[in-house]
């Protein structure tokens, strides 16, 4: 059994060229990581070995020490997966004392996993403990999310509400709503650290100024977060300056009633007041 041909690599060159194609990652932006069942890492490593190890930074969760993870390189571009997994992409096994990531698949080159990497493992790590199903964690530049998050108050509600009443698909796959942080410096623990803790509570969060990271059980449900976000943006953002019509609170609250939600408290007294 051939890791490079596993399932998984092949989900990833997928989506990877897929989010490139959307014009979301470009150069080496975006990154993924993938949680993989143990059950596959024996099929796949009967014999495990280490080849390299690959200190992290930072001290990971217990929950996820000894976990492995299929990840996008740093500085490697999304566009190139496809074509090369192996120097890409590599499948890292956290230790058990949680500040050494094993390798081993991938990176032929000799690099190392996304600079994001801290925010990855924190996100895993919290989303582990709201759905044991999480397996992905999705960061990406998405355009229109990016000038929604340039020309919106850094504000939950307000982001939010801007959203929920472009589409009316928005409220129905993110009800709880959208977390927002305001611009930080990228690829550091403490913006992992206020990732993860948005992650509590949101499966999405925008950085302001940079991009999102959306999360799933598979890749299909943390990609089809993002592009609905993105598709709302998009429609928010062209259709700025013009809009005649926004969706009625009376249509959310139809939303809400019909696909029983428990919508985002504090953006219509409307919806805060559905039993
Ligand atoms: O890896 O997207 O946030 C490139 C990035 C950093
Ligand atoms: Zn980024």
């Amino acid at each position: 059994m051939n890791f490079t041909d596993s399932p998984f690599v092949c989900e990833m060159k997928e989506v990877t060229a897929n989010m490139y194609r959307q014009g979301w990652d470009e150069r080496n932006g975006g990154n993924i990581s993938y949680l993989i069942d143990e059950k596959y890492i024996k099929k796949y490593f009967p014999k495990e070995k280490v080849i390299r190890k690959i200190p992290m930074g930072f001290t990971a969760d217990p929950i996820v020490r000894g976990k492995c993870f299929l990840v996008t390189g740093t500085g490697k571009y999304f566009k190139n997966v496809t074509k090369d997994p192996e120097t890409n992409l590599g499948l890292v096994r956290i230790d058990k004392s949680g500040k050494v990531a094993n390798l081993l698949w991938g990176y032929k080159d000799g690099g190392k996993f996304t600079s994001e990497f801290p925010a990855h493992i924190m996100c895993h790590a919290e989303r582990l403990r709201v759905n044991p199903n999480n397996r992905i964690i999705m960061h990406t530049h998405p355009t229109y999310t990016m000038a929604m998050g340039a020309s919106t108050p850094v504000s939950e509600l307000e982001f939010t509400k801007r959203l929920w009443t472009s589409n009316t698909e928005a409220i129905v796959v993110f009800p709880e709503g959208i977390g927002v942080l305001p611009c930080m410096v990228c690829g550091t623990n403490e913006i992992g650290i206020a990732t993860a803790k948005k992650m509590k509570k949101f499966r999405i969060v925008s950085w302001t100024n940079h991009g999102i990271y959306g999360c799933g059980k598979d890749i299909d449900e943390a990609f089809g977060l993002i592009e609905t976000v993105e598709k709302t943006a998009m429609v928010y953002m062209i259709s700025l300056g013009h809009v005649v019509n926004v969706i009625p609170v009376n249509v959310l609250v139809g939303l809400c009633k019909l696909w029983n939600l428990k919508p985002m408290k504090g953006v219509y007294k409307q919806l805060d007041a559905i039993k």
